[in-house]
C-alpha cells in the first residue's frame, strides 16, 4: 500500500495504537529521550529501522571505524551509575564496542519493550483539529502520537554515487554507511575505495592490510591527524570519573565544542613562529581532534591564522609519505583545515608508503565509469575484484527528507525546505506543530560532540512537554518570526568564518542540486544551552502553545 493510500485510509482504518510520544530511531538520541519521556510517565513508542539500536553505530561497521571524541567523553553523562560502572578500553572507542555500549544502556533501563526494529516511517501527517500525528510504518501501520520527535541522526542516509556502470560491476560493492553484518574479506583481491572523508581515511589503512592491492580513488585531499589511540586502563579511567561533574559542567555550559580542554585564548599571531610551531607540534604529538579545536581562538575566523596549522599538517604529510608525487596529491590545498570536518586517523598516511596500494587524483583524471571488472578514468583503466565507496551521506537533511512529513495546511517539510532547512533553535519548524528535532539543522549538533548535544536537546524537549502538561496545553509551534529570526542568526555566524570557502557537507556541497546552505548552528554549545535555556525560562518565548481544538484520539487496543 502508497504512503497516500495508507493516509487516506485513516479515515476508515480503527488507529490501532496511540501514543503521547512517538519517536523516529533508537541511536543514541532516541535511547535517552524514550528513557526521559519514560520516567515522565508518557506512553512512547520508538521506531528504528535497523534490527538492532545504536543508530551510527549500527551501520557504520566498517573496519577500522571508531569515534573521534575520547571515549570518556563520548559517553552519556545522564547516569552517575552508568558513568561509573562502565569500562571503555581505548582512548577512541572502537564501533563494536560503542554499538555494545548503546546495547548496555539499552539493556540497562529497560528500554527495548518500548522499541520496535526493523521498522521505518514513511509519513507523519499533522491533523489540525486533534492536534496530534498521524504516522504510517513502513509495514502499513498507522499509529498516532500528539508528538513526535524526529531522532533519525545527522549522518544516516548513506549517498551512492551517481557513477555510470556502477551497477554493473560484478564484483561486491560496499558503502562505509552500509557495512555488511557478517565479516568482509577483502585477502587477496583489488579493492579500489572512492572517497577519502573521515570513513575513508579510517578504512584504507585497513583494507591495504588485507587487500592483494588497493587503489584509493581521491577527488579532494583531506587534513588529517593522528589519533595516537591506546588502551585506556585504570588507572587512566579513574583519575577523570574522580572530576566528571567538573568535566561534564565544562562540556555542556564551557566549551564551544562539548569537549573537555583548554578553551583557546589567544590568535595564531600573538605568539612568534617558534612557539606557535612547538604549540603545533605538541598537539601533533597529543593527537585528536584538540589539535585544531583549543590551539588558537581565530583559526576558523583568519584565513592566515589557519594557514599556519595547515601548512604544518601540509608539512607532516610531505615528511611521512615517501613518494613525493604521492605526498603533494595527499596534501589539502583545497580549503581551509578544519572547513571539512578534520578527519582522525591511524597510520592513514604511512599506509601510502606500502607496496601494495596506489592513489589516484579524480580531481585532474575524473571517474568516467565503473565497468564489470574495474573502473576507468579519463586516462587509465583499473582492474578491481571489489569496491567500497566512501562517499559520505545526504547529510543533516536527508534522513528527513525520506519521511514524507506533512504539517499545517498539509504543507511538506520538503516543499518548506525546498531552499535550505529553516528552523527554530534546530529544534522545531514553523507549520510543524508538536514535531521535535533531535541536532536538526540551526543547531550546534555535527560540530560539536554529538552525546552532549543530543543530551541538551533531550532534556529541554521533555522539559517542555513537562512544561505543557503542568498547564494543560497540548500543541506547540514555533513561530514563524522567530524562526527567521534565528535562520539569519545561523547563517549571519556561518558567514563570518572560514567554513562557507570549502565545499562540504555541512553546506550540502556533496550532494548535487542541495541548496547551498550552511546548516550547523556555529555559536557553540555553551552559547547555544543559554540561548535555549533562555527561552524556556521566559515560556517558550518564540513558541505559542495551545490546546487542541478536538480530544485526542483514543487507542481501541
Ligand atoms: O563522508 P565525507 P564520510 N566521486 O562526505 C568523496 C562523520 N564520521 O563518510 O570531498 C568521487 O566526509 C568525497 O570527495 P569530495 C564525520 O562527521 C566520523 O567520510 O566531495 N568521490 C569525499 O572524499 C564525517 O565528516 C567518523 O571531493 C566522491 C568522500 O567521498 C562524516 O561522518 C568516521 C564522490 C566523502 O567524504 C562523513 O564522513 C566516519 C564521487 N561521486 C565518519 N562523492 C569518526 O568519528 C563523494 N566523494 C572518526
Amino acid at each position: 500500500m502508497s504512503t497516500a493510500q495508507a493516509i487516506s485510509q485513516q479515515g476508515r482504518t480503527a488507529v490501532r495504537n496511540s501514543y503521547d510520544v512517538l519517536v523516529v530511531g533508537a541511536g543514541f538520541a532516541g535511547l535517552y529521550m524514550l528513557y526521559r519521556l519514560r520516567a515522565l510517565g508518557l506512553k512512547v513508542r520508538v521506531f528504528e529501522k535497523g534490527a538492532g539500536v545504536g543508530g551510527t553505530w549500527y551501520w557504520n561497521r566498517y573496519p577500522g571505524a571508531r569515534c573521534d571524541v575520547e571515549s570518556m567523553q563520548y559517553s552519556y553523562s545522564f547516569s552517575e551509575e552508568l558513568q561509573r560502572e562502565w569500562d571503555w578500553s581505548e582512548r577512541y572507542a572502537s564501533q563494536p564496542e560503542i554499538l555494545q555500549y548503546a546495547n548496555h544502556v539499552a539493556d540497562r533501563f529497560n528500554l527495548r519493550p518500548d522499541i520496535e526494529l526493523n521498522t521505518h516511517i514513511v509519513a507523519c501527517v499533522f491533523d489540525e483539529e486533534a492536534g496530534s500525528w498521524s504516522v504510517t510504518t513502513s509495514d502499513g501501520r498507522i499509529v498516532t502520537a500528539r508528538f513526535v520527535v524526529l531522532a533519525t541522526g545527522c549522518l544516516s542516509n548513506a549517498r551512492v554515487p551517481d557513477i555510470q556502470g556502477l551497477h554493473g560491476f560484478s564484483g561486491p560493492v560496499y558503502h562505509t554507511g552500509n557495512w555488511p553484518h557478517e565479516p568482509v574479506d577483502f585477502k587477496g583481491l583489488r579493492v579500489g575505495v572512492i572517497g577519502t572523508g573521515s570513513s575513508g581515511i579510517q578504512v584504507v589503512p585497513m583494507i591495504a592490510e588485507r587487500a592483494k592491492h588497493l587503489t584509493v580513488f581521491q577527488r579532494t585531499a583531506n587534513f588529517s591527524i593522528p589519533a595516537r589511540n591506546a588502551p585506556l586502563t585504570d588507572q587512566d579511567r579513574q583519575p577523570f570519573r574522580a572530576k566528571y561533574s567538573e568535566v561534564r559542567r565544562f562540556m555542556r555550559e564551557l566549551s564551544r565544542s562539548g569537549l573537555y580542554g583548554e578553551v583557546a585564548e589567544r590568535g595564531a599571531f600573538e605568539d612568534d613562529d617558534n612557539v606557535r610551531r612547538a604549540k603545533y607540534e605538541a598537539r601533533w604529538a597529543h593527537g585528536g581532534t584538540t589539535f585544531l579545536s583549543s590551539a588558537y581562538s581565530d583559526l576558523y575566523v583568519n584565513k592566515a591564522a589557519n594557514d599556519t596549522a595547515a601548512d604544518f599538517v601540509r608539512k607532516k604529510i610531505a615528511e611521512i609519505v615517501k613518494d613525493e608525487e604521492t605526498a603533494k596529491l595527499l596534501q589539502p590545498n583545497t580549503h581551509p583545515i578544519g572547513t571539512k570536518r578534520i578527519c582522525v586517523d591511524t597510520d592513514y598516511f604511512t599506509t601510502f608508503n606500502r607496496p601494495n596500494i596506489t592513489l589516484v587524483d579524480i580531481r585532474s583524471d575524473p571517474i568516467q565509469e565503473i565497468l564489470s571488472d574495474g573502473l576507468r578514468t579519463q586516462a587509465k583503466s583499473f582492474q578491481l575484484d571489489a569496491l567500497v565507496l566512501a562517499t559520505g551521506f545526504d547529510a543533516m537533511t536527508g534522513s528527513l527528507a525520506k519521511i514524507e512529513i506533512r504539517g499545517r495546511a498539509g504543507l511538506t517539510l520538503n516543499r518548506k525546505w525546498a531552499e535550505g532547512p529553516k528552523s527554530y533553535l534546530g529544534l522545531m519548524i514553523a507549520g510543524f506543530p508538536n514535531l521535535f528535532v533531535i541536532t536538526g539543522p540551526g543547531s550546534p549538533s555535527v560540530l560539536s560532540n554529538m552525546i552532549v548535544s543530543i543530551e541538551q536537546h533531550v532534556d529541554w524537549i521533555a522539559d517542555c512537554l513537562n512544561y505543557m502538561r503542568e498547564r494543560g496545553l497540548d500543541v506547540i509551534d514555533a513561530d514563524k518570526q522567530a524562526e527567521d529570526k534565528w535562520v539569519a542568526h545561523v547563517n549571519e555566524l556561518a558567514n563570518g568564518t572560514l567554513f562557507p570557502q570549502a565545499d562540504s557537507w555541512y553546506l550540502g556541497a556533496n550532494v548535487p542540486g542541495k541548496p547551498r546552505i550552511f546548516m550547523p548552528y556555529i555559536g557553540g554549545v555553551a552559547a547555544y544551552r543559554k540561548i535555549c535555556n533562555e527561552v524556556a525560562a521566559k515560556g517558550y518565548d518564540g513558541f505559542e502553545m495551545t490546546a487542541a481544538r478536538a480530544p485526542k484520539p483514543v487507542a481501541v487496543s
